[in-house]
């Protein structure tokens, strides 16, 4: 059995189906997914509808939630309809979430809504951002989970246990030292979306999707083929 991590997709469905593939796991490994399926790439139906066919075939897979479908729900929730389409379309090239009218799909209105933040396991945090260990109670933060960067390690509070997050654009040569290192703080986003030129970034070193395997450490990097 392997326990495989997938952090921010963004959108890039046809490179999740590829590191699928890839990693070809069976229905008795488990797959979590570090949240932020949506926004940015080209195809962020696609990568909700992969997650749930999958789910529906019995493989067992758990998606946490990411600062992208926590936005998603806010505006649902607050914004007006023209607000709400130009968010999601135009802001955030997410349109396909919608229907003709403009409305958030009840398929993907279900799915973010239904989102857990964190998940803990024996030797591991499975978080989309981190845990912000200043404030008085870690594990109801839910806005640190989602928006933390540059968190510290608590080997009380977090009971010694190995962080794995998304969220932070990280370089695959860090990302690859953090593993190698055993760091009790993995970061896993490789900025699948930045594989082109980057006003803030060196793309070169960013483009790919990831999956840590926890059971053996193994990084299976899958390239953007979007
Ligand atoms: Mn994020």
């Amino acid at each position: 059995m392997n326990t495989f991590v997938i952090p921010d997709v963004h959108g890039c469905s046809k490179t999740l189906k590829m590191l699928f593939n890839k990693i070809s796991p069976s229905k008795d490994d488990i797959i979590y997914f570090l949240g932020d399926y949506i926004d940015k790439g080209k195809d962020s139906a696609g990568v909700i509808d992969f997650i749930i066919e999958m789910q529906d075939n019995a493989y067992q897979i758990f998606a946490l939630r990411g600062n992208h479908e926590q936005n998603l729900l806010y505006a649902y929730h607050n914004y007006n309809q023209k607000m709400f389409k130009s968010f999601v379309g135009k802001m955030n090239k997410s349109i396909n979430l919608l229907d003709e009218n403009g409305n958030l799909k009840e398929k993907y209105l279900n799915f973010v809504a239904n989102l857990p933040y964190f998940i803990e396991l024996d030797d591991f945090w499975l978080v989309h951002a981190g845990f912000n260990i200043y404030v008085h109670n870690v594990f109801d933060d839910f806005n640190g989970m989602l928006e933390i960067r540059n968190m510290e390690y608590d080997e009380i509070i977090l009971k010694g246990k190995t962080i794995i997050h998304g969220h932070q654009v990280t370089y695959l040569d860090k990302i690859e030292e953090l593993i190698e290192n055993k760091s009790k703080i993995i970061a896993l986003d490789n900025g699948c979306v930045y594989n082109q030129p980057h006003r803030k970034y060196d793309y070169t070193k960013l483009g790919n999707l990831l999956c840590l395997n926890l059971n053996n450490f193994e990084l299976t990097i899958q390239k953007n083929i979007d």
